[in-house]
């Protein structure tokens, strides 16, 4: 979709273009997200100047805080599946535990805090997709490794630990939120309004783990108490395999995404690998997706589902719906 932008928006853009520092780039680029026009057709640009305005703030900070240490550890953990969600909550809240109940991956679990130091990826099977789940060291209020700044700004999701086996649980969730939030990241339950360019907003879902503890259910109490309805709770036990399906299925619905699956002309849809894209795509948009010159190309596009009837032939602005088959044509 094409953006109408005003003209005092492009002067913002050439002060940005002729910055020389980082902080006068940033001044520009606050001014260009002020002046524009936030509905879906500048989605795109939206998100592309969040980014920036958010790296240079990062950019500012690290440079702040005196020379480099000696290279710690940059993680660049490449996207998989319909969608990344990270693990954030207090030390020893059961993070590895889970991490290696969902998924293959084998991380060491100890009955002591800070055992994880760095980002483990593990990949998590529901129904006919795969998401990717990243264990992350512990946050506390004395406790944050840098990298988790850079992991959370590419993640699409969080999962927000809560201790049902320690009685500090629930005040010790609360230390991680606060900590994160100093770094502007925002753990969020519920799509809200993202108005604030500096801060990036992370979908969370809050985990209370190790729910097979004898005071598992005051605990749960006290922490609702704490966090009252900011966040939905899904109650786990990695040791006992309770409530793990659940979390699954809570897991994909938060990234927000349906499943579509293609087919080429006169062949059945393949049912084996679908895409994935947000909720309320048109044809147009999941194009792209499935191959780069669809964006230019896609001439039309038959639809199984979700169309007035099967095999309907539908323009670029057709809005998709989960588990339709699609057949693009150039
Ligand atoms: N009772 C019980 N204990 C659990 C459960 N899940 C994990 N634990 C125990 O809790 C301790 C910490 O587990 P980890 O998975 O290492 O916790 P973590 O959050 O990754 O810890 P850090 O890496 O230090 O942040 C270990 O002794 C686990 O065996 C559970 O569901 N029930
Ligand atoms: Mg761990």
């Amino acid at each position: 979709m094409a953006v109408n932008l005003p003209p005092h928006y492009h002067d913002a853009e050439a002060r940005y273009k002729k910055a020389k520092t980082a902080e006068e780039k940033l001044v520009a680029l606050k001014e260009m997200w002020v002046i524009l026009p936030k509905h879906k057709a500048s989605e795109k640009v939206q998100v592309d100047l969040k980014c920036r305005i958010s790296e240079l703030n990062d950019q500012i900070e690290t440079e702040k805080s005196g020379p480099k240490k000696a290279a710690p550890g940059t993680f660049k953990l490449v996207k998989q599946g319909a969608g990344q969600v990270v693990f954030l909550g207090p030390p020893n809240a059961g993070k590895s535990s889970l991490l290696g109940k969902l998924t293959k991956a084998t991380p060491a679990v100890a009955p002591y805090p800070f055992t994880t130091r760095e980002p483990a990826p593990g990949m998590m099977d529901f129904e006919d997709v795969r998401v990717q789940l990243i264990d992350l060291p512990p946050v506390t209020a004395d406790h944050y490794e840098s990298f988790v700044t850079d992991i959370t700004r590419s993640a699409d999701a969080a999962l927000l630990f809560l201790d049902l086996a320690d009685d500090d649980g629930p005040a010790a969730t609360l230390a991680t939120v606060e900590r994160l939030k100093q770094s502007r990241r925002v753990l969020v339950g519920s799509a809200a309004a993202d108005d604030d360019p500096t801060t990036y907003s992370l979908p969370t879902l809050v985990v209370a783990t190790k729910c097979d503890d004898d005071a598992a259910d005051i605990r749960l109490d006290m922490a609702k108490d704490v966090l009252g309805d900011r966040y939905p709770i899904l109650v786990v036990s990695a040791e006992a395999g309770t409530g793990l399906e659940a979390l699954r299925k809570a897991i994909y619905e938060r990234l927000g995404v349906m499943r579509i699956y293609t087919k080429l002309p006169g062949k059945p849809a393949d049912k084996a690998s679908p895409f994935t894209c947000p909720i309320g795509s048109t044809v147009g948009e999941f194009a792209p997706k499935v191959h780069n010159d669809f964006e230019e190309k896609l001439k039309s596009a038959r639809v199984w589902g979700s169309a007035a009837f099967d095999g309907q032939t539908v323009g670029r602005d057709h809005v998709l719906a989960d588990g339709d088959v699609v057949e693009l044509a150039v």
